[in-house]
């Protein structure tokens, strides 16, 4: 299976990052360079969608526990941030399948 070509930019948290880096990513959505899809003020590219326990990985730990909140609204388990956790999460872990970058 081909891995799509993805952004790899450093990861890191919202609170604690620079003032500039902070206006940085606000710009970024603002002009649609990139895209906060669950809205928390951390860039898509800097997030770990597949990592559902947040241990830093993407694997079977994860679908467990999305399977745990199969059917709920999420965001436990709800990988696509589209509001159901369902078989496109499972296959969205799936596509990032590893440790996070
Ligand atoms: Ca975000
Ligand atoms: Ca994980
Ligand atoms: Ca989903």
């Amino acid at each position: 299976m081909e891995k799509s070509l993805k952004v790899v930019k450093p990861k890191f948290p919202t609170a604690s990052a620079p003032l500039a880096q902070r206006v940085d990513d606000v710009l970024d959505i603002w002009d649609g360079t990139s895209q906060d899809s669950n809205n928390d003020g951390v860039l898509d590219e800097c997030e770990c969608f597949a990592d559902v326990n947040g241990d830093g990985a993407g694997n079977v730990l994860d679908i467990l526990m999305l399977l745990e909140n199969w059917g709920q609204t999420g965001p436990i388990g709800d990988t696509t941030n589209d509001g159901t956790v369902n078989v496109d999460d499972i296959l969205y872990i799936l596509d990032n399948w590893g440790a996070c970058t």
